[in-house]
């Protein structure tokens, strides 16, 4: 039997990561972070990062405390990131804290940032305070692990994305693709879009679908915060797709051998071309993470087509997957699957999926679950 204690901190610190939550779409590349000041059941104040620049969560929840004309003298902080204790955009969350009295900090993690890295914990502790880290840490990993990726790795975490009928296929023998879901999954898939800050499609998809591959089809004049990028060895990439008519940000990976009239062309309408060396044949797309990883780019989200979704996994840089299966079969030798490549000789070399979730998603199943060492 659990403490009614931890239970209590359980529940507050639980609420600390639902607000985080609440900066998804709007707070990367910096971490989701929430933050509650409680004294015993009482909530005193409380706070969410809302985007780069603003004030941290933990600032948000005591200027809150002071609004509502109360004091968190002895209270306790749940927060599911370590404060900070640098100057950077504002001032060291670890001052503020001590400033206002708390006396105890419950938090779910350590910040993976070189300039915090445990430095947070030890100046609130020389201060007096007590400090406790842990609790509710796979789920706080879990929600900020674009953030931990890219601190730690300086590449961006990857979510492949597919949508197939129930033999595999994401398109007809002749290409065609719309509408193998229903619209109720293209609704959900589009909450994929609001988590991640860029989306990467091969050239052969776009060339097939020509995809806007914006963030709010709802709202067609605002630019879209989402980064496009096309993998593009030869700069096939049509100067009137839909991409590039869409406003917003467009990257298109090449070759060093792309021709020079087509980059010259493509970069008069905006678009920011950028060489890749090759790897066995092929871009080398873990030079392109690490690419977007500079920009500051902390979740990816690759939305096909076969032979990219191929290509990643081959090399191991995918993290996540999530895939919609349509309840209809399309059937034919020649219609495009899913996972394209030369795929696995023997059945001991397929890529296993662990932590496997399912879902009802309208008439489809949402199949999700982490691929590599995610
Ligand atoms: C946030 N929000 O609620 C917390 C953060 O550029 P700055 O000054 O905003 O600092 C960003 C770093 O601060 C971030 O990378 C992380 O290490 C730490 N904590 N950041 O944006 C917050 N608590
Ligand atoms: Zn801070």
């Amino acid at each position: 039997m659990r403490a009614d204690s931890e239970r209590h901190d359980e529940r507050m610190l639980g609420r600390a990561l639902a607000l985080a939550s609440l900066g998804i779409g709007s707070a990367a590349p910096n971490p989701l972070v929430g933050a509650v000041v409680a004294r015993g059941e009482r909530i005193l104040g409380q706070g969410f990062h809302v985007r780069p620049g603003e004030r941290h969560a933990e600032a948000v929840a005591l200027d809150d405390v002071t609004h509502r004309g109360e004091t968190a003298l002895g209270a306790t902080l749940y927060t599911n990131l370590e404060p900070c204790c640098h100057v950077g955009r504002t001032p060291p969350c670890v001052d503020a804290i001590a400033r206002s009295g708390i006396s105890r900090i419950v938090a779910a993690m350590r910040d993976p940032n070189p300039k915090v890295d445990g430095k947070g914990f030890r100046a609130l502790r020389s201060r007096g305070i007590q400090v406790e880290v842990g609790l509710l840490r796979v789920q706080a990993m879990r929600l900020n692990e674009g953030f931990v990726k890219l601190n730690r790795l300086g590449v961006p975490f990857v979510t492949l994305k597919g949508a197939m009928s129930l033999d595999g296929r994401i398109a007809t023998r002749s290409g065609e693709s719309k509408w193998i879901t229903s619209a109720d999954v293209r609704r959900h898939a589009r909450l994929l879009r609001k988590e991640n800050e860029a989306v990467l499609v091969g050239i052969d998809t776009v060339l097939a679908d020509n995809p806007r591959l914006d963030r709010r089809p709802e709202n067609r004049q605002l630019p879209s915060a989402l980064l496009r990028v096309v993998v593009d060895s030869s700069l096939r990439l049509p100067r009137d797709s839909r991409l590039i008519r869409v406003p917003g940000a467009v990257v298109v990976f090449c070759a060093s051998n792309a021709p020079g009239s087509r980059r010259r062309l493509l970069e008069s309408l905006g678009v920011e071309v950028v060489e890749l060396p090759r790897h066995e044949g092929r871009l080398d797309l873990e030079a392109a993470l690490k690419w977007l990883g500079a920009r500051g780019v902390s979740r990816l989200l690759v939305e096909g087509g076969g032979e990219t979704h191929a290509s990643f996994l081959e090399r191991g840089l995918a993290d996540r997957l999530v895939l919609y299966v349509a309840p209809r079969i399309l059937g034919g030798r020649d219609a495009r699957p899913l996972v394209g490549g030369d795929g696995a000789r023997s059945v001991t070399e397929a890529i296993p999926l662990r932590r496997v979730r399912w879902a009802r998603v309208g008439d489809a199943w949402m199949i999700e679950g982490s691929l590599g060492g995610g």
